[in-house]
């Protein structure tokens, strides 16, 4: 490594996706700071330039998985989406075009990994190092490396013997995979294999879907978009993302305001009825227990279990594919696009590995405790080490050379997820303990990132060298965090919002629970009262106050 720094910045960024770019354009194009982004990929993108699997596609509605009005109204008027539910090439196009059209890449060092980010406390600055063997300093440290980034591979035995071709979903070939004739083997079925295997089981010969926890699987409804639809949207952007803005899970749908068991049980499946034939996740917004009474919840995990059972026409597979031990949207539920139809077909088998535990790669194919699988090629959709794994990769120490490894131990401990005490100035976009990935992301980015930026205007405006959470504000935010959590059913699946996916992983809520409306209040009480909760050193002082 270099002795001395190459370059010394306002701010660091860390990664190039929704956040990154859109944290760019506010430092430098809004508060006429320096800044260095660093990316990984050798474009820009994040999540949808890495996961390029067959069938890659979002889960929020492309009329609201966007910039909004916060960025640019007239890129907003001028964009059009193909799709209700635009697909992974249709993104990166449109983060590529941001890019572009703010002239972002200049400010992005691109096939760049952060290794290791320290913060000097002697200088009041963060000492960042990269792969490529040099380092630079800078005042500001964020991250926005996204919430899904870390790829989780477990560890099968003799995976390294395997003589055929193995791919993970979120490191997909560029080139695209050719599965004509191939027999094929997909081991997970969240989101990412409910997309994947349909597409994958129009080409292969066979695929052998290996399951080890059955999801409810919402139709995702999707299919082009109606011209007066998307003229309609156009015209009422503003009051759109408004509501974006005040709703729980940052879509601009109705937020229910009554309970499952309020309504008549026919009155009741008519609204669970209109709800899924809307498709995407609107069928989680239609009573508002849901996710906090059991009961209630049966209701709706029955309705999805009664539509599984009526699309797949073998009763002992449909059996196989209905959840039964945990409560609807305790797991992320995935949106499927003919993922149920796809066991109707002579070329896919389900295996239960539930049931019959994989327990070795081989060379020629997968081999479970009772039965064993050849196959040419592997694909593992078996998800990420999700909210901390990447900020862990990147070996950040704060105060005092303590590791964030070493902070989180337990789990993670913020204040509103996006500061962490003991790492002065350092900033997380959707960290953990915000609602991040429980809201729909470009609403939950931007509010994140233009908080950010106020902040550092803020300090900028008051001589303010250094910003870093109190004690006790972080014990409060963690406490509020927990209750709100254990308010929930979502501790009671095994979950990667929880992190029961990674073996050792702290058992945790990760993503906060409490709603982007109610979230967005407090961030911004907290700002209005002069970052109520922080300290905050002057220029020349030592103290924090
Ligand atoms: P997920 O939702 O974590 O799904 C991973 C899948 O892989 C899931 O079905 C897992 O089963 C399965 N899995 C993981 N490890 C194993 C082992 N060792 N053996 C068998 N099966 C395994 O990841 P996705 O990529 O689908 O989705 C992640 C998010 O991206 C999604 O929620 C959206 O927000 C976008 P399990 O359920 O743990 O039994």
């Amino acid at each position: 490594a270099s002795t001395d720094p190459v370059g010394e910045f306002d701010a660091v960024v860390v990664g190039a996706g929704f956040s990154g770019l859109y944290m760019l354009h506010r430092l430098r194009d809004k508060l006429g700071l320096s800044a260095r982004v660093y990316e990984a990929a050798d474009d820009v993108g994040g999540t949808w330039y890495w996961n390029r699997y067959p069938g890659a596609r979002c889960d929020s509605e492309s009329y609201f998985y966007s910039f909004s009005d916060r960025l640019s109204e007239e890129l907003l008027q001028e964009w059009t989406w193909s799709e209700r539910f635009a697909g992974q090439p249709e993104i990166l196009r449109y983060l590529q075009h941001v890019a572009d059209r703010w002239d972002l890449r200049r400010d992005i060092q691109f096939n760049t990994r952060v290794t290791a980010a320290s913060y000097d406390e002697a200088r009041s600055r963060w000492a960042i190092s990269t792969d490529d063997g040099d380092w630079v300093t800078a005042k500001f440290l964020i991250t926005a490396v996204g919430c899904l980034s870390a790829a989780n591979l477990p560890e099968f035995q003799g995976r390294e013997k395997f003589r055929g071709e193995q791919y993970h979903t979120a490191l997909w070939p560029h080139e695209g995979v050719d599965f004509t004739g191939k027999r094929v083997a997909v081991i997970g079925t969240g989101a990412t294999g409910v997309q994947a295997i349909p597409e994958i089981a129009k080409e292969a010969a066979h695929v052998y879907v290996l399951q080890r926890t059955p999801n409810y699987d919402i139709a995702g409804g999707n299919g082009p978009l109606d011209p007066e639809y998307v003229q309609r949207t156009k015209a009422n952007y503003k009051e759109i993302w408004q509501r974006t803005r005040e709703t729980s899970f940052g879509f601009p749908y109705d937020a229910p305001d009554r309970p499952a068991l309020s309504v008549p049980d026919d009155e009741r499946q008519r609204i669970y009825d209109t709800a899924w034939a809307e498709g995407g996740f609107r069928i989680g917004l239609t009573f508002n227990d849901l996710l906090v009474d059991v009961k209630a919840n049966e209701t709706a995990s029955e309705f999805v279990r009664a539509k599984i059972r009526e699309r797949v026409q073998n009763p002992e597979i449909a059996e196989m594919l209905v959840p039964k031990d945990h409560p609807f949207f305790t797991k992320r539920p995935p949106l499927e696009n003919g993922y149920y139809e796809t066991f109707n077909r002579d070329n896919v088998t389900l295996v239960d590995v539930r049931r019959s535990p994989i327990e070795e790669i081989t060379e020629t194919g997968v081999r479970t405790r009772d039965d064993e699988y050849e196959v040419d090629t592997i694909v593992f959709a078996t998800g990420f080490d999700a909210m901390t794994g990447t900020l862990f990769k990147m070996n950040i120490s704060g105060r005092g050379g303590v590791a964030l490894q070493e902070k989180w131990a337990e789990g993670p401990r913020t204040y509103l997820g996006v500061a962490t005490q003991g790492f002065p100035n350092m900033f997380m976009i959707t960290g953990p303990q915000s609602p991040s990935v429980l809201s729909n992301m470009p609403v939950s980015i931007e509010q994140h990132v233009d908080w950010i930026a106020d902040c550092i205007r803020y300090m900028r405006e008051h001589n303010i060298d250094k910003v870093e959470p109190l004690v006790e504000a972080e014990d409060d935010w963690v406490e509020h965090h927990n209750t709100v959590t254990q308010a929930t059913l979502l501790p009671m699946a095994n979950s990667w919002w929880v992190g029961a996916n990674i073996p050792g992983k702290p058992r945790n809520l990760y993503p906060y629970v409490g709603g982007v409306g109610y979230y967005r209040e407090i961030c911004e009480e907290v700002a209005a009262h002069g970052y109520d909760g922080f300290g905050m050193a002057k220029y020349g002082s030592s103290s924090v106050t």
